[in-house]
C-alpha cells in the first residue's frame, strides 16, 4: 500500500496551517455554541463503504478508456480500497459484487486483515448473463415469465447470501434490470408478483441478523417500465417481505429534481431506509463523483439523517456505500475525493441549530428556517475533516499524498494494461 513515511512528510508540510485554520475554525463554531472537538469525533468515526468495481474505471454505454494498473481481480482491488481507507480514514469496508469478486473466503478474509477492511453489503448480479448459465436474463431474473429463471435468479441470490456469511457480512443489496421496452410487452401485475413471490424465497434464506436492502431505479437498462421503479414500490416490497427487508436508496436513481431528501425522511419515518449509494447526477443515472454537482443535495440529505440520529429514530441504522463509475478519472482519486464530500455533508449537517430551526418551523419562519440550513451549509468544514484524519495518521489531504507515493505507476508496472474495447457499465 502507501509507506508510511510518504503520508507523514506530507502531513508534516501541511500541519501548521491545518492547526492555524483548525483554532479558527474552533473559535468561529465556539461562538455559535459549538463545540469543534465533538464534531470531529463524530466525523472520525464515520464510514462509508466503496463498492469493489469502483476502483476499477467504468465507461459509457458506447466506450471504456481503462486507465493503467487496473485491478486484475479481487485482490488488486481490496488494495486499492485499502489505498482509500488508508489516505483518508473514511472507507473501513469493501462491498463485493457476485460473481465478479468470487473467490476462496480464506484468502478473502486473509486480504482484508491484510489491507485493514471489512466486508459490508454483498451485492448479487442477474442483471447479465454469466458464462455457462442454463438461462438467460436478457428477459429478467426474478420477475421472468420463465419459473427456471426465475429460480435460477433466486438460487444465485442464495448463493450471494452464503458466501457473505463465510466473510462476516451481515446484508444483501438486490437490485435487478428487469422491466419492460415497449407498453404492452410485460403485464405490470404478474410482473411484480413473479418478483414478489421470488424475494419471498430469497428472503426465508436470510440468516437471523442479516438485513436484506432492495434498490429502486426508474429506467435502464428498461426504457419502458421498470419492476423496482421507484420507493413508492420500493417501500411495498419492503412492507411485503417483513421486518428484515429495508429500501435502498441510489441517489442517481431518480428523476431529475425529485426531492430525495423528503423520501428518505419518509423512509427514516416508517423505519424502512436500509442505506445509501451516494454519487452524483446531473440528468439520469449518471454516477458521477459524490457532491460533483449538486453538494447542496447532498447535505440536504445528511441534514434529514442527522435529524433522525438527534431524536433517536427507532430502528435507524442505515449503510453507507458509494456507487460511483469513474470514467475520466483515476478512481482512487474519485473514491477519496467522494468518501470526503460524504463525511462534509455529515459534518456540516451536524453543525445545523436544531432548536433554533424547528422555532422558527413552529413560527412559520420560512426564511429564517432555510437560513438556518445554509448557515451550516456554508461553514467550510475541511479543518474538521483533515484534522480527524491526521489524528488517524491518515492524510491531511489524501489526493496529494496519493500523488507523491507514485502507487498508480508502481501498480500498473505490476498489472497489465488491459483492452479498452466493448461498452463499460459498472
Ligand atoms: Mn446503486
Amino acid at each position: 500500500m502507501i509507506q508510511k513515511d510518504v503520508i507523514e512528510s506530507a502531513n508534516e508540510k501541511a500541519h501548521s496551517a491545518l492547526n492555524a485554520d483548525y483554532a479558527a475554525l474552533g473559535e468561529h463554531l465556539a461562538r455559535r455554541g459549538i463545540d469543534i472537538n465533538a464534531i470531529k469525533d463524530k466525523v472520525a468515526a464515520y464510514g462509508v463503504a466503496v463498492p469493489s468495481w469502483g476502483v476499477g474505471t467504468g465507461g459509457t454505454r458506447f466506450a471504456r478508456f481503462p486507465g493503467s494498473g487496473e485491478p486484475r481481480d479481487i485482490f488488486d482491488k481490496m488494495d486499492d480500497c485499502g489505498v482509500i481507507h488508508q489516505l483518508t480514514g473514511a472507507t473501513p469496508s469493501v462491498s463485493l459484487h457476485i460473481p465478479w469478486d468470487k473467490a476462496d473466503p480464506a484468502s478473502l478474509k486473509a486480504k482484508a486483515q491484510e489491507t485493514g477492511l471489512a466486508f459490508d453489503a454483498v451485492n448479487s448480479n442477474t442483471f447479465q448473463d454469466q458464462a455457462n448459465q442454463a438461462h438467460s436474463y436478457k428477459f429478467g431474473s426474478l420477475s421472468h415469465s420463465d419459473a427456471a429463471t426465475r429460480q435460477q435468479a433466486v438460487d444465485h441470490n442464495i448463493e450471494c447470501i452464503e458466501i457473505g456469511k463465510t466473510i462476516g457480512s451481515n446484508a444483501l443489496t438486490v437490485w435487478i434490470g428487469d422491466g419492460s421496452n415497449f407498453p404492452g410487452q410485460t403485464n405490470f401485475t404478474r410482473q411484480f408478483e413473479r418478483y414478489l413471490d421470488a424475494m419471498h424465497s430469497v428472503y426465508k434464506a436470510l440468516p437471523e441478523d442479516w438485513r436484506i436492502f432492495t434498490e429502486h431505479k426508474m429506467y435502464e437498462p428498461a426504457f419502458y417500465s421498470t419492476v423496482v421503479q421507484d420507493w413508492g414500490t420500493n417501500y411495498m416490497i419492503a412492507q411485503e417481505l417483513g421486518e428484515k427487508a429495508f429500501c435502498l436508496v441510489d441517489l442517481g436513481h431518480h428523476a431529475p429534481n425529485v426531492n430525495i431528501e423528503m423520501i428518505v425522511a419518509r423512509l427514516i419515518q416508517f423505519n424502512k431506509l436500509g442505506g445509501f449509494h451516494f454519487n452524483d447526477s446531473k440528468y439520469g443515472d449518471d454516477d458521477l463523483d459524490t457532491g460533483s454537482i449538486d453538494p447542496y443535495r447532498l447535505f440536504l440529505v445528511f441534514n434529514e439523517l442527522v435529524d433522525a440520529e438527534a431524536r433517536n429514530a427507532p430502528g435507524f441504522n442505515p449503510a453507507h456505500m458509494l456507487d460511483q463509475s469513474h470514467n475520466v478519472t483515476d478512481p482512487i482519486e474519485s473514491l477519496m475525493v467522494s468518501a470526503m464530500e460524504v463525511q462534509r455533508a455529515y459534518a456540516a449537517a451536524l453543525l445545523v441549530d436544531r432548536e433554533a430551526l424547528e422555532g422558527y418551523q413552529e413560527d412559520n419562519d420560512a426564511l429564517m428556517a432555510t437560513s438556518t440550513l445554509k448557515k451550516a451549509f456554508r461553514t467550510d468544514v475541511e479543518p474538521i475533516l483533515a484534522m480527524a484524519r491526521l489524528e488517524k495518521g491518515a492524510a491531511i489531504d489524501p489526493v496529494t499524498a496519493y500523488r507523491l507515493s507514485g502507487y498508480r505507476a508502481r501498480v500498473a508496472g505490476e498489472r497489465p494494461a488491459v483492452s479498452g474495447a466493448g461498452g463499460g457499465i459498472v
